[in-house]
């Protein structure tokens, strides 16, 4: 859809829909140029709205072929085609329309409806791809059986699926061949899935808690066909997950998971019939690194999670989306962080949070977790949605804990089946369940902008008495100024001199308080005072993160580096690390100096690579430095080479003060035995990359030729890719050359690794000058279409090799904004996600910040924009 100026939507002009529909038939007839989808849809007034109003239907690029009214066809004068509308202004009150649509999957490049990826066709429905295929009621209130009838020619495509059961298959004329599928449960148009393609299918059963033997199945290229077993365990173990600790069982009989290569995001949820970006669900011991492995579990768990929240209870309209994705998303988490390390998880969730979504919460783009309005849905499915809103999920859990929680959400599930629903409705789940009042609580849904906590303290020695004054600001965006004080829970712990927690003592006379509290935050001022202490204590702040907020407090280097070692919560000794490595790197901005280099961070880094009794998940995780991406986040008028040059001085610093350490750091963590994938097995994996990393940093001969040894024979693709991107980021150009060679040499026929070597030379400040980048793109490999391959070169260029992008020449935003046009008239989704970097424009040094307008404003200027990229592109540009 193009158009100059896009309407904007309001959550305000939510109305029920008009008319309901209760049971759609469908068939589709799939050639390969094109495909005729009938559609026969069982509809009838609304009895919740008024009667009288013309019946309104979807559509998106799609040619009427037929269109009859119970049995009659309807004449040109009795319906308008409006583009994306077609109007019948008088229907019955209960009535069948049959519609045939004749659309072209094998030229669909925007990858929403029916499409076809290396020779298969699939579907996108979520969020409004189901208007692409036929006119429908396309919102997801309106909720329907479906039986789908799918016809094709029997040897290019023998599978074919759809949502549901299979009723009924047989052979028809000229090599074809049908199969037809029932889903007996009602749901909205969104989770609609169609595939036919040549797969090879993988059998598993799961037994569910009350006996139910479900058939689990996934389709694959052939090719393939040696990398669904990790992906197939993980779903098993996302299905008992989901038993024992939501009581949720699955409905049907059959679970499908579907692999395609070209898939604009991870996956999707599509009732019995789950897709999957290849990347997201295939791996082998070979091609996948750890955190692919732990990526592909977190998103089998989340796609699988979403049969109850999302499919069995859906959202009302798109502003609730945060309802399906913030809970699912938190549901997740807690899954990996019982399969894994809670604490590294945790490390993990919050770095994403606060390195990208107080990004966009600060930007133009900001947006309430439920939005008021939106131009294009597609750019909602944002990291406030899905991380912020997870992260307010979770302080409800933290609120009412696990118990009350649990009583929530079963009443939530039992309340809701079968309905599509608001935040509201799960928030008040909550509270009649609980008991709680969360009525400033739902400010967290409506105010946008990350809420800053700013703390001081003070100490009273004659009294023993430490008072901690907080005060809560919630910044203006876009739209939003004057916020009220939200409700915060903040958990908080105090030590003393040696190291040990303090009971938190409300007044003189308690005495044996809890080591650890969650203060409620609900006013602008804050002040709370803790008793009976004989000398100053160090405060533990936000422990857990236990709210999506800016923390202030003016830590002094000292505190830092003894909540480093000392704090019993494992999340805030790795913050403590990261402060303090923030602080340092700030100090030498502007100023490189080696001798300036923080001597007690080079010790406190000693003292890490030396601590074998720590978790070995968590020294790995406070060895890391912040990245390039937080450290802009956390300044203002960012200079983003200076950034990087402190940065690169610290790293190199440390690497050289420590070399001794982390050789034997490297030597320590070699693998004696196979290859595993416990947590265990992973930090040891990570604690000997990161080594590696470091000493290559600096050009390390020995290092060099450890890295030579690792590259040829490592027996997983964790070190084989640790090897590589140290080699690519280290100085030595013919050694590196020469492995990306022989890298790409061993794994070209392999899509998903051949996009892991395309992003590590993207991300390379050494690999992925603009120059390079240019080469890659016109690489054989490079396909403008997939876009895995379009965030492996311009996404991995632009989001994480900040020095490259952020070039003084401003020649790395043109050359992204010449890149967004050109994407634009093919999948103006992928277009629009990666303007992303551009948006913050407003955040860099006056002479970057000019030459990102400019490339903003070199897309706008481009004719025929996609509503995509016009919403952003314009709200960016807005004063
Ligand atoms: N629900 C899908 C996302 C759909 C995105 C549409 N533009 C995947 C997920 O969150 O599980
Ligand atoms: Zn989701």
């Amino acid at each position: 859809m193009r158009t100059n100026q896009p309407q904007t939507i309001y959550l305000s002009d939510y109305k029920a829909p008009a008319f309901l529909v209760d049971q759609v038939d469908l068939c589709f007839e799939l050639f390969e140029d094109g495909a005729r989808v009938h559609s026969t849809l069982s509809m009838r007034q609304n009895p919740e709205s008024g009667s009288g109003a013309p019946l309104e239907l979807h559509g998106d690029s799609l040619k009427l072929e037929f269109l009859a009214l119970n049995g009659t066809p309807l004449l040109a004068g009795a319906y308008q085609d409006e583009g994306d509308k077609l109007v019948i202004p008088e229907v019955p009150a209960e009535f069948e329309l049959a519609v045939v649509t004749w659309i072209e999957p094998q030229n669909n490049t925007r990858l929403e409806g029916l499409y076809k990826s290396s020779g298969m066709f699939c579907t996108q429905c979520e969020a409004e791809g189901f208007r692409c295929i036929t006119y429908y009621p396309d919102r997801p209130d309106v909720m329907a059986r479906f039986r789908t009838r799918v016809e094709a020619d029997k040897s290019a495509y023998p599978v074919l699926l759809s949502n549901g059961n299979p009723v009924e298959q047989g052979d028809l004329d000229n090599g074809r061949h049908f199969v037809t599928w029932e889903d007996p449960f009602p749901k909205p148009a969104y989770l609609f899935a169609l595939v036919a393609g040549d797969l090879l299918e993988k059998r598993d059963t799961f037994s569910t808690c009350s006996g139910r033997n479900i058939e689990l199945r996934m389709y694959v290229e052939p090719r393939n066909s040696e990398k669904c077993e990790y992906a197939m365990d993980a779903l098993k173990r996302s299905m008992r997950w989901d038993e024992e600790v939501y009581g949720r069982e699955y409905d049907l009989d059959i679970f499908m998971i579907v692999a395609v290569d070209d898939f604009n995001m991870g996956a999707m949820e599509n009732k019995g019939l789950n897709i999957f970006n290849s990347s997201c669900v295939l791996a082998s011991q070979d091609t996948a690194t750890d955190a692919a492995f732990q990526r592909i579990e977190a998103i089998v768990a989340h796609e699988y999670f979403h049969n109850w929240s999302g499919n069995r209870v859906t959202c009302r309209d798109w502003f609730q989306l945060s309802l399906k994705e913030g809970f699912t998303v938190f549901r997740d988490s807690q899954f990996s962080a019982d399969m894994g390390s809670p604490t590294v998880k945790r490390i993990e969730d919050v770095t994403l949070l606060r390195t990208a979504q107080f990004a966009e919460d600060a930007g133009p783009m900001a947006h309430p977790i439920r939005p008021a309005s939106y131009m294009e849905i597609t750019n909602f499915y944002t990291l406030t949605i899905y991380e912020k809103g997870a992260e307010v999920v979770r302080m409800i859990h933290n609120l009412l804990g696990e118990e009350l929680f649990r009583k929530g959400s079963d009443l939530y599930f039992e309340r809701h089946d079968g309905q599509a629903v608001t935040t509201d409705d799960f928030v008040r789940a909550m509270e009649d369940a609980s008991g709680r009042d969360l009525s400033q609580f739902r400010l967290w849904y409506e105010q946008a902008g990350t809420p800053v906590v700013a703390v001081t303290d003070d100490y009273d020695e004659s009294r023993g008495v430490y008072r901690l004054t907080i005060r809560q600001s919630i910044p203006n965006t876009p739209g939003q100024t004057d916020k009220k004080p939200q409700h915060i829970p903040f958990a908080i712990g105090l030590l003393n001199s040696a190291g040990d927690p303090l009971p938190l003592n409300l007044n003189a006379e308690e005495r044996n308080g809890p080591l650890e509290r969650v203060l409620e935050l609900t006013e602008t001022e804050h002040s709370v005072e803790f008793h009976g202490l004989p000398e100053r204590p160090v405060p533990s702040l936000l422990r857990d993160f236990s709210a999506p907020v800016r923390v202030q407090y003016p830590w002094t280097r000292e505190q830092l580096l003894f909540l480093m070692s000392h704090d019993p919560d494992g999340f805030n000794r790795w913050d403590a690390g990261q402060r303090l490595a923030v602080d340092v790197i700030q100090s030498l901005l502007g100023a490189p100096d080696d001798a300036a280099v923080e001597p007690r961070l080079v010790e406190a880094y000693r003292h890490l690579l030396n601590d074998i009794e720590l978790d070995q998940a968590l020294v790995a995780k406070m060895l890391l430095l912040p990245s390039e991406a937080y450290l802009v986040e956390l300044s203002d008028q960012a200079d983003v080479p200076a950034i990087h040059d402190a940065r690169e001085q610290v790293m190199k610093h440390l690497a050289h003060a420590l070399r001794d350490e982390l050789v034997a750091c490297y030597q320590r963590n070699l693998d004696q035995g196979d290859y595993q994938l416990s947590s265990e097995a992973i930090a040891r994996r990570s604690l000997r990359n990161i080594a590696l990393a470091w000493l290559l940093h600096i050009d390390d001969e020995q290092a060099l030729a450890l890295a030579g040894e690792q590259f040829d024979n490592a027996d997983n693709m964790t070190d084989r890719l640790g090897a590589l991107r140290a080699l690519v980021n280290s100085g030595f150009e013919h050694e590196r050359n020469q492995a990306l060679a022989a890298f790409y040499q061993r794994f070209s026929e392999d899509p998903q690794v051949v996009e892991l070597w395309f992003s590590v030379q993207a991300s390379s400040d050494r690999a992925g000058q603009l120059p390079q980048i240019q080469q890659l793109l016109q690489h054989p490999a490079f396909d403008w279409k997939n876009p895995n391959k379009v965030r492996s070169v311009v996404g991995a260029f632009a989001g994480q090799n900040l020095a490259a992008f952020h070039s003084p020449d401003g020649s790395g935003y043109q050359f992204l904004a010449e890149q967004v046009c050109r994407l634009d008239d093919s999948n103006p989704q992928i277009a629009a996600r990666l303007v992303s970097p551009l948006t913050r424009w407003k955040k860099f040094a006056p002479h970057y910040c000019e030459q990102m307008k400019a490339a903003l404003e070199r897309i706008r200027d481009k004719s025929e924009l996609s509503r995509d990229v016009y919403e952003v592109v314009h709200k960016s540009l807005a004063d």
